[in-house]
């Protein structure tokens, strides 16, 4: 179990050389992983994990309808659906759909949650384009990674909001993973502590190419100011589209156990951003490396 989720993420770490010859392969073995079901359950306050066993999406309650953060990969929506009910909740509540990323992997059942709930989809204004075309940045010929083109109803900024009930979220621009990577950002009440809760949109490198035709032009700038803003944000909660990413499993063991709530914690996010840095730093000096070699 704990191997599988280290070879994942060596995999997606070497994706840049995967890329070159084999992500049919690549995204085979991962979706295996990504869609084996896992149990729904509350994360903390009104947030709901109802995501599979590889893939997050996020359930946040109010008395005056829902927000669902991410589906998953295309033919696993009705894992999401399933969830949902499960913890009592009602598909048809869903007010807002809001998007980390525009990669398959995460909206993959956005066109078809929009359609069940007639809820309004909420992204990254640089992710637009995306979303409704449903391609990969810079790979629209790449049909692997083709989903389902579903229409974005609101675009976000730097600082942007909504509001629904007692909820309030706010946008933080956090680009270089694509070019609209959108982390959200919102208070949650813990024992009567109010906890802030980051769910963030990704910085790894995994398939983008940051040199010589890259993914999108400025992705290197991007990457590096969202470093750069990492560095100043302070997160109680950290959550994320990749369940690893703030080693879900593991606290969820935790939880079950009693006690203090382990996803409450501070630092994490701050911590997890510079080992993101450090990742793509050694990505970008790789991939250079490797352009120059081809050149000769
Ligand atoms: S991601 C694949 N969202 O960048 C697609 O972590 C997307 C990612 C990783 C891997 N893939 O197709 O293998
Ligand atoms: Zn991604």
């Amino acid at each position: 179990m704990k191997k599988l989720i280290v070879m994942l993420v060596a995999l997606l770490s070497l994706a840049g050389a995967a890329q070159a010859q084999n992500l049919k392969g690549l995204l085979a073995t991962l979706t295996i992983a990504w869609n084996k079901p896992t149990e729904p359950f509350k994360i903390i306050g009104n947030v709901y994990y109802v995501g599979t066993h590889g893939l997050a999406s996020y359930l946040i309650t109010t008395p005056q309808g829902h927000i669902l953060v991410d589906t998953v990969m295309p033919e696993a929506t009705s894992q999401i659906k399933g969830n949902i009910e499960k913890l009592g909740f009602k598909v048809t509540d869903i007010k807002y759909l809001l998007n980390t990323h525009a990669h398959i992997d995460h909206t993959g059942g956005l066109a078809e949650m929009k359609a069940a709930s007639g809820a309004q989809l909420v992204a990254g204004e640089a992710d637009k384009p995306l979303l409704e075309g449903g391609y990969y940045p810079g790979a629209r010929e790449e049909t692997l990674l083709n989903f389902p083109p579903v229409k974005v109803d609101r675009t976000m900024r730097e600082g942007d909001t909504i509001t629904l009930g007692d909820v309030k979220i706010t946008a933080r621009e956090t680009p270089g993973h694509s070019p609209g990577c959108t982390s959200w950002e919102f208070s949650v009440k813990d024992n009567n502590v109010t906890r802030s809760v980051l769910i963030f949109c990704s910085g790894t490198v995994a398939l983008n190419r940051l040199v010589t035709n890259p993914t999108y032009p400025g992705i290197v700038a991007d990457y590096r100011k969202t470093f750069a803003r990492a560095r100043g944000m302070k997160v109680d909660v950290l959550l994320a589209p990749h369940p690893e990413m703030y080693k879900m499993a593991e606290k969820r063991a935790k939880l079950a156990e009693g006690g203090p709530n382990p996803f409450v914690n501070p630092g994490e996010f701050n911590d997890y951003a510079a080992t993101l840095e450090k990742a793509f730093e050694e990505g970008l000096a790789k991939q250079t490396a490797a352009a120059q070699e081809k050149k000769g």
